[in-house]
Formats: structure tokens, sequence, C-alpha cells
């Protein structure tokens, strides 16, 4: 790769495989399946094919938020889509969400079943078919729409750009890293004045704008993203910290968490999610002991 300072751009762009990034294995110009592989399907009307990073934690908080109120229609099979391997690029993944990212859900409830790929349109989808986590007065579902929107239009900054650049790049590049955490410590400060006088994003009411935005802002003040909460001064972010803690604090956000999860204690990772009692037996620490 070329010295930062000294690269001129070709007239025509051409890939080159090993780019030396993190994900340079996975990474390709174009879309579409490079293998056939069918999914594996449950016996819930949901099937989820995800992994738990923050944007696949989104949707297991909420199935789990629906859960925990009483609504088994919200039960579902969770499957592992490993990135790293490359699971997003099988043809059957394809087929649920052509942009091959993760988190992509199958309602097979329907009379043909609905696939719904983008997690900001699963959150919706479900808050909407299970009437839960969404105002219901127009004036306070704008509200909550809004700040769902704005988390998906915010968090590439977060993720795709600082926390690239941060963490994962080949070089540490200033030029890089100071425009995007200029940008993320912006967010960030949109999000602590916000929740300066509101408990939660939207209000009173916990909504699928908090369970949106939590698994990326609220791990960016408490270390859980990039390691990187000391470098954005996130203690001086008051607010969103407290805002973060309550929501660590809900047992779903905990279980939610752990669903589709392959790092960290092995007792907190439940690869494979298909009932509820999988989070007392089906944790990893317990597969691998009695394997
Ligand atoms: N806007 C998408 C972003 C999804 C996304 O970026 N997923 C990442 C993991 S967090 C992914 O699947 N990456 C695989 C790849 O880029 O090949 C959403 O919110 O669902």
């Amino acid at each position: 790769m070329n010295d930062p300072a000294g690269y001129t751009p070709p007239k025509v762009w051409k890939w080159v495989a090993a780019n030396g990034g993190q994900f340079a294995n996975i990474n390709r110009p174009i879309a579409g399946p490079t293998h056939e592989k069918t999914l594996p399907v449950g016996k819930h009307p949901l099937q989820l094919y995800s992994l738990a990073t923050p944007n696949g934690v989104k949707v297991t908080v909420l199935l789990e938020e629906l859960l925990a109120l009483g609504i088994e229609g919200a039960e579902y099979d969770a499957y592992v889509i490993n990135i790293r391997d490359g699971d997003q690029f099988s043809s059957g993944f394809v087929e649920i969400n052509p942009n091959s990212k993760i988190p992509a859900l199958l309602d097979r409830s329907t009379p043909t079943p609905t696939r719904v790929f983008e997690s900001g349109a699963i959150l919706l989808y479900l808050a909407e078919k299970f009437r839960a986590f969404i105002p219901k007065d127009p004036s306070a579902r704008a509200e909550c729409l809004s700040w769902l929107f704005w988390q998906m239009g915010s968090a590439p900054y977060l993720g795709g750009g600082f926390g690239h650049f941060y963490a994962y790049a080949p070089h540490k590049i200033e030029y890089c890293i100071d425009r995007f955490t200029m940008e993320v410590k912006r967010q960030l400060d949109v999000l602590d004045r916000r929740l300066a006088d509101n408990r939660y994003l939207c209000g009173d009411d916990y909504t699928i704008a908090d369970i949106a935005v939590w698994p990326w802002y609220g791990a960016a003040v408490t270390n859980g993203v990039y390691d990187a909460a000391e470098f954005l001064d996130a203690a001086t972010y008051t607010n969103v910290l407290r805002w973060a803690k309550e929501i660590a604090g809900r047992e779903a956000a905990q279980r939610g968490r752990m669903v589709n999860r392959v790092n960290g204690p092995l007792e907190k990772q439940l690869r494979e999610r298909h009932d509820a009692s999988d989070f007392q037996t089906r944790t990893q620490d317990k597969i691998e002991a009695a394997s």
C-alpha cells in the first residue's frame, strides 16, 4: 500500500484483494453469492441469521424484550452468520439479504415468507407486527422514527469511519482519525444533550430508537467497542453513560447481547438460540464441557 501522503488515485480504480486491512479477505467490490449453500431453518416462525455485532445485537435485544412482554409470536431461531468466514455471501443468505450484511430476518408466519434486511427495517417490522416499543401517537412516533433513522445514518461514521481507522486500519492515519473522531464526538454530544432532559431518546418510554442506538453509542462510552472510551473522553458524556448503564441493566438487553456471540467469555456466548431455556443449557461453556 502507498504512503497516504504520496498517493495519487489512478484514472480507474482496480481491485487489489490484499490491501492489508483486517477485513481484506471478505471485502469485495462486487455483490452476489460466492458459493451455493442453503440456510438452516428451525421450528419458529421467525428465523434470524446474524452475529452479535452492534447491528446484530439490536435485533436480538428487541426479540428478547418482546418475549419478556409475553409475546409468544416473537419466539425465534437464531443462526450464526460468521462474516469473517464469508457466510454472508452464501446463496441462501443473499436470497434474504442481497446486500450480504447481517442481520437478516425471515418471517415464515406470513402467507409467503417475508424477508427483511437492514437492522432499522427489521426493528420497525417487528415493532409494528407486535405493536410494541414504538409509540402510537403520530408525533411521538415521528420522534421515535427520527432517532431510529438518525442511528442508521450516524453509526457508519462511528463504525466504518472512526472504528475502522482507529482500530482496524493497517496504518494510523491522523487525518482520518481526526476527521471521524470529530464527527463521533459531535454525535455523542447530540445524544448527551437529548438525554439531559429525557430518560430515553423519545421521552419516558423505552423504544426501538434506544434499542438501535444503545449497541453502538452505549458501547462507545462504556468501552465496549474499539477500546476507545478514554480516547473519546467518554466520561464527559454523563447523560449517555447514565442511559447506557440503565439499558445494560435490563435482562432482555443482557440476553440479547449473548445471542449469536462467537467471542468473549464462553458463558456469555449463545451461538444458536432456539428456545428460552438455551440461555441456561446451551451457552458455549456448557457445550464445550459436554463435548
Ligand atoms: N446498515 C446495515 C449495516 C449492516 C452491517 O454493516 N453489517 C456488518 C456487520 S455489523 C456486516 O454484515 N458486514 C459484513 C460485510 O461487510 O461483508 C444494518 O443496519 O443492518
